[in-house]
């Protein structure tokens, strides 16, 4: 399955690890470029030296090509974007914002630019400054999302540029690959069947929550302030949505996720904390090394798509 994306990156096999945050740090990235596709550092609202951090360990225990994730709603996004450039990061992806104004700089320093959009306008914007292709974000992905789901989204982007698209959002098994390659996708992005990979460093509580979800237990908390965020349903999810509906503001709400990734994602909280993750949550349900999940579905998609 070699597209025009596994080629650019000079990865073997065309899946990209979703930039997490809190999850995607140094241990997840190497272990997924390590099985062949393409591991990403997430740069969530870390500040930029720990980013550095993160780059410099990957670098030390793989050869093989990652990128960092520059989450562009981070009060730090600005120094995080020239760390990438000093550390000679080969791939940037971007998230939840327009990263125009750091184009110029990634481009100039080689760097293979693609952001992660939820809609037509911004895919095709971002191929005019020069983006390298762009990950197409569908709904059904956990965390910050738009409102186009991923089987409607990725045609639609995929005709409305020439750059190769790489689906996201949904997809969690080899029958989800081939879907995308069906749809004009030349690559997936992955995240939640990545959070129960051996090599994950959550909270144990967080992967047990997310082997144990249902198809129903999605829940997206935000939606009327125009901050949607998928992850599982808690009781934070339920006070939150409730709240929410009570007409609360945003600033009135923001205690209850202030944070609370972090107690779910490192202190295993996954009661009052968020449990970021997609609506594929009630498909994933063994632990895996990430060599074993890229493997199995690599051979599910290649079989689904008549290439064995
Ligand atoms: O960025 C993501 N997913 C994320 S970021 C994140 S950290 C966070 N935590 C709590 C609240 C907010 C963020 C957790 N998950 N995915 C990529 C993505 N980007 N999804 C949607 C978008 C997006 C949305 C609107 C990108 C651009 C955009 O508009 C930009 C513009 O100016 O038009």
């Amino acid at each position: 399955m070699n597209t025009r994306i596994t080629e650019m990156l000079g990865i073997e096999y065309p899946i990209i690890q979703g930039g997490m945050a809190w999850v995607a740090e140094s241990h997840l990235a190497a272990a997924v470029s390590a099985a062949g596709g393409l591991g990403l550092i997430g740069g969530a609202n870390a500040p930029a030296e720990v980013i550095r951090n993160y780059i410099r360990e990957v670098k030390a225990v793989t050869d093989k090509p990652f990128g960092v994730n520059v989450m562009l709603m981070s009060p730090y996004a600005d120094e995080v974007a020239k760390v990438v450039v000093e550390e000679g990061v080969k791939v940037v992806t971007t998230g939840a914002g327009n990263p125009e104004k750091y184009m110029e700089m990634w481009k100039a320093a080689g760097i293979k630019v693609i952001p992660v959009v939820a809609s037509v306008a911004l895919a095709k914007r971002m191929e005019k400054y020069g983006a390298d292709a762009v990950v197409a974000e569908g709904t059904e992905s956990g965390g910050h999302i738009g409102e186009a789901t991923t089987m409607t989204l990725v045609p639609q982007v995929v005709d409305a540029v020439s750059i190769p698209v790489i689906a996201a959002g949904g997809i969690g098994d080899g029958r989800g690959i081939a879907a995308a390659f069906m749809l004009g996708a030349e690559a997936v992005q992955m995240g939640t069947r990545f959070l129960v990979a051996k090599e994950c460093i959550v909270h144990q509580n967080y992967k047990d929550r997310v082997l144990k979800a249902k198809d129903i237990d999605s829940a997206v908390t935000g939606r009327t302030h125009g901050h949607p965020v998928r992850c599982l349903r808690n009781q934070m999810t339920r006070e939150y949505v409730k709240l929410e509906n009570e007409g609360k503001s945003f600033e009135e709400l923001e205690y209850l996720t202030l944070g609370t990734l972090r107690n779910a994602v490192v202190d295993g909280d996954v009661t009052k904390g968020t449990v970021m993750a997609g609506q594929i949550a009630g498909m994933v349900n063994k632990e895996q090394t990430c060599q074993e999940m890229i493997d199995e579905m690599m051979e599910q998609a290649e079989k689904l798509l008549g290439h064995k």
